[in-house]
C-alpha cells in the first residue's frame, strides 16, 4: 500500500480554511481516497484540551509557554494521528499546522525565528507537509470578514490581538504564498466562495493527478 499524502491549509484568521476543508474532503472521497480531516491546535484528545487553553485561557500565558504548548500538541498530533493515517494509505487534511506557529508566535508575537526553529527541530524533527495551500487575503478582505464574523462570544485570544499583530500575521502568509518552495500552493482567497472553491479543487486535482 502506498503512503497517503499530508496536505495543510494555512492563512490569517477567517480566510476560509474550515470551509475549504469540507469540500476538499468531499472531493477527495469522490476521487476514491480515504481521508482524515484534522486541525491545529487540536487533532487528539490532548490537543483539543490544549486548544481550549490556548484559545480561551485568561491566565496570561507567557509567549514561551504558548510556543511550547503548540509544539507539545503537535508532537501528539503527528505521532498519534497524522503518521498512522499516512502509513495506512490515507490522505490527511489539516486546518493549520506549523506555518501558523511561525506566523502567530513568530511574525505576530515576535518570538525569534531561531528559537522556533530549535524547538521545531527538537520536537517534530523536520516533519513537513507534502503540500500546503496558503489562502492569501488582502487587508481589506481580512477586515470585511472579521467584521462579518466576530462577536464577543466567538472571538478567541488571537482574534483579540491588535490590528498590527493581525497585519504581521497576514503579511507572513502573503510572503509564504509567494515562496518558491515546491510544497507551497498559493490560493487567492479574496473572490466569492464558489470561485475560491473552484481554484482549490483544481489545485487538489493536480496533486492527485501527480501521484
Ligand atoms: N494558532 C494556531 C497559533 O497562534 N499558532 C499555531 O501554531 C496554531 C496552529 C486557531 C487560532 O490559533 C492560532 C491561530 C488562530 O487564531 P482557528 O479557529 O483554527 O483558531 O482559526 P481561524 O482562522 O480563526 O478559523 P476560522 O474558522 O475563523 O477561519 P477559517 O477556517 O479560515 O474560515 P472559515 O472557513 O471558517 O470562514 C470564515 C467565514 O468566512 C466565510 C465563511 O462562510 C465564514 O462565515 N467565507 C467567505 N466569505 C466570502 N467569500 C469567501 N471566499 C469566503 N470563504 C469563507
Amino acid at each position: 500500500m502506498s503512503r497517503g499524502l499530508f496536505i495543510t491549509l494555512e492563512s490569517a484568521d477567517g480566510a476560509g480554511k474550515t470551509t475549504a476543508r469540507g469540500y476538499i474532503l468531499d472531493h477527495l472521497k469522490a476521487r476514491g481516497k480515504e481521508v482524515v480531516c484534522t486541525r491545529e491546535p487540536g487533532g487528539t484528545p490532548f490537543g483539543e484540551e490544549m486548544r481550549s487553553i490556548l484559545l480561551h485561557s485568561d491566565q496570561g500565558i507567557l509567549p514561551e509557554t504558548e510556543l511550547l504548548l503548540f509544539y507539545a500538541a503537535r508532537i501528539e498530533h503527528i505521532d498519534k494521528v497524522i503518521k498512522p493515517a499516512l502509513e495506512d494509505g490515507k490522505w490527511v487534511i489539516s486546518d493549520r499546522f506549523e506555518e501558523s506557529t511561525k506566523a502567530y508566535q513568530g511574525a505576530g508575537a515576535g518570538m525569534s525565528t531561531s528559537i522556533i526553529e530549535k524547538i521545531s527541530e527538537a520536537s517534530i524533527k523536520g516533519f513537513v507537509p507534502d503540500a500546503t495551500l496558503v489562502l492569501d487575503i488582502t487587508e481589506e478582505t481580512m477586515r470585511e470578514r472579521s467584521q462579518a464574523r466576530d462577536t464577543i462570544e466567538t472571538v478567541d485570544r488571537f482574534e483579540t490581538e491588535s490590528w498590527q499583530f493581525k497585519q504581521r500575521v497576514r503579511e507572513y502568509f502573503e510572503n509564504l504564498a509567494q515562496s518558491k518552495e515546491r510544497r507551497i500552493i498559493q490560493i487567492d482567497a479574496n473572490p466569492p466562495i464558489d470561485v475560491v472553491q473552484k481554484n482549490i479543487i483544481s489545485a487538489i486535482d493536480q496533486i492527485v493527478d501527480s501521484r
